[in-house]
């Protein structure tokens, strides 16, 4: 398949540590992928489901103890341990790689070496970047071929450039005492064993995208954050585009594919999905930013998806799909979840392989009563996608208008407040803190800072990586307004406020116009909010423009005892946090006590 000498002496040297039978080039080509579906299928690693309702459609089950990425286990290996932060797990590499070498020697025994070279972005772009992983998992080649561009154009654009992400995975024993997800930015190496479970080993998704990239965009300038991108189209055919970040399992997917609501819709707006996860981001030539996604499908969490929820993201799943961790329902072979309907199947599956009652579901214990996992997953096509953008595959990207944070809060922050600079805005990226969810393991509704979104995903320290955003800040000569948006509130009852889902476009449309200079704002301790009546709550059951007033009042003591919580995790963050964002901590912290 290629020539380079990078590349070739690399995969020699692999296969002398795991030994594999034999080594399979992945191509990309349907026939290629067929005749491995059938060998997953021979071999129980999947189920083909019912070919009329889901064409090409399969379902797999991890091991019960390896269900969702492992923060714990995840290291960065830089040769000095500064240079991974306090945030990070570190390991010196030469002591990595040697214990990791003893677990995966002799691990591909019997087995195929599957080769798949891999392109994140469009093959060839400038803004691209390409990679190799070594597998044993037939899964991991299936799904890596619907996340990424994956063929001979990537080793033909490679050429016998040395340049590109060396990732192996080996499944070994699925062993979660000697599960490790380690990454190497200054070799450009991952290294992940133990683990067959998607964030864990589908290597170009968090630890090629986000963990390596976010170090290579430090050295050449540029950034890869945990984002969504989708854009907006306003009646009169225009577009807007905005990023996303939120924490994982908090909305990017539903917010990337929203259907406006009716109101918005009668009058030709429309919203168009770039990206539901990763975004690279440049400054162009025009000075503004452009951001780009890197990946080619939607590794996206299925319970809740539904109908209402997220129809676009239901209707990517309904052909050449893989479906992990979810239910099986037997009566007609389908798939389901908790939240697809109200009407669990009788006679199904559930995520462990178990004969599954669904008389025994019990929401406050979902991992043992659930059809399927919180954290189960569709890995579907972007093509699919009926609101894909006509700039999905743009070399370039598409322009920012605008930036958003967002977590998961029951109080504190409000339904979106605009930042007054670009410093300021990066200060309300690092103070970002959400409850947690079921896509990492740990335990569930704890509110934990989360940087940008980034804290289990960048590459280096924290510290240096918020100058990066101050840095980057400077170089853009027209930066898009940066802004944050909370869906989360929750009245006394534990219930939600906002609506959600497709009404956060009213949210969106109001961050746009200020964005355009056509609403006023209201000054407060913690930046621009909007006036209530500026919220369009028109078509809105139940919602009043009392309610916006709720959802955008700063209960101050709240905020003050955040900011002895933040005080606490810049500390834990070390000595490289900017003494800018100290500056703008301060004013925050003056503000909430005037
Ligand atoms: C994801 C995650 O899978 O953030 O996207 O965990
Ligand atoms: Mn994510």
């Amino acid at each position: 398949m290629t020539q380079n000498k990078a590349v070739l002496s690399w995969i020699d040297e692999m296969k002398a540590l795991v030994e594999p039978k034999d080594i399979l080039w992945i191509d990309g080509s349907e026939k290629q992928a067929d005749a491995l579906r059938k060998i997953a299928c021979a071999s129980g690693e999947l189920e083909a489901l019912n070919p009329e309702k889901f064409p090409n459609c399969y379902l797999h089950r991890t091991a019960v103890n390896d269900v969702a990425r492992v923060e714990g286990r995840t290291f960065i290996c830089t040769r000095k341990k500064e240079d991974a932060g306090n945030i990070n797990n570190w390991m010196d590499p030469v002591e990595c790689y040697e214990k990791l070498s003893k677990l995966y020697k002799g691990s591909y025994r019997g087995k195929t070496m599957y080769v798949i070279p891999y392109s994140m972005g469009v093959v060839g772009s400038s803004f691209s970047k390409i990679g190799i992983e070594l597998t044993d998992s037939i899964y991991v080649v299936l799904n890596m071929l619907i996340m990424t561009r994956v063929g001979p154009e990537v080793l033909e654009a490679l050429g016998d450039n040395p340049d590109f992400v060396k990732g192996l995975h080996a499944t070994a024993n699925c062993d979660a005492e000697n599960r490790y997800i380690c990454h190497f930015p200054e070799d450009n190496t991952i290294w992940s064993v133990n683990s067959a479970y998607g964030g864990n080993v589908l290597l170009g998704k968090k630890c090629f995208a986000l963990r390596i990239a976010s170090y290579l965009g430090r050295k050449e300038g540029w950034m890869a954050e945990h984002m969504l991108i989708l854009g907006i189209e306003f009646p009169n055919g225009e577009i807007k585009y905005v990023s996303a970040a939120f924490p994982s399992a908090c909305g990017k997917t539903n917010l990337a594919m929203m259907i406006p609501p009716e109101v918005y819709k009668k009058k030709g707006y429309k919203v168009w999905t770039v990206g539901d996860d990763i975004a690279w981001i440049r400054v162009g030539e025009d000075g503004r930013l452009w951001a780009m996604n890197p990946e080619n499908g939607f590794f996206g969490v299925a319970p809740g998806t539904n109908e209402h929820s997220n129809y676009n993201a239901l209707m990517t799943t309904k052909k050449n799909c893989i479906f992990t961790n979810v239910g099986h329902d037997l009566s007609d072979n389908t798939v389901w979840w908790e939240g697809l309907n109200d009407n669990p199947p009788k006679n199904a599956i559930n995520w462990k392989g178990e004969v599954w009652d669904y008389k025994k579901y019990d929401k406050a214990d979902k991992i043992n009563t659930s059809c399927a996992h919180p954290n189960s997953r569709f890995t579907a096509m972007a093509s699919n996608c009926p609101c894909l953008s006509s700039e999905f595959a743009s070399p370039k990207g598409v322009p920012l208008s605008a930036i958003i944070f967002g977590g998961r809060r029951a109080k504190t922050a409000p339904l979106v407040y605009e930042s007054r600079s670009w410093q300021h805005g990066a200060f309300v990226g690092s103070i970002m803190a959400s409850e947690t969810t079921a896509a990492a393991a740990g335990a569930l509704g704890v509110v934990r800072r989360d940087p940008m979104a980034m804290r289990p995903f960048v590459g280096y320290d924290m510290g240096d990586y918020w100058q990066h955003w101050l840095d980057m800040g400077k170089k853009i000569p027209n930066p898009p307004k940066i802004f944050h948006v909370n869906w989360f509130r929750t009245d006394d009852e534990g219930h939600f406020i906002w609506p959600g889902f497709g009404d956060n476009m009213r949210v969106v449309l109001w961050i746009l116009a200020r964005c355009a200079g056509k609403v006023d704002a209201v000054e407060s301790p913690i930046g621009y909010l909007p006036k209530p009546e500026d919220i369009n709550i028109e078509g809105l059951d139940g919602v009043t423009v009392d309610t916006i007033k709720e959802l955008v009042t700063i209960d101050r003591k709240s905020w003050l005892e955040d900011v002895e919580n933040i005080k606490e995790f810049y500390k834990q963050v070390g000595a490289r946090v900017p003494k800018e964002f100290y500056t703008e901590l301060e004013t925050l912290e003056t503000n909430l006590k005037a």
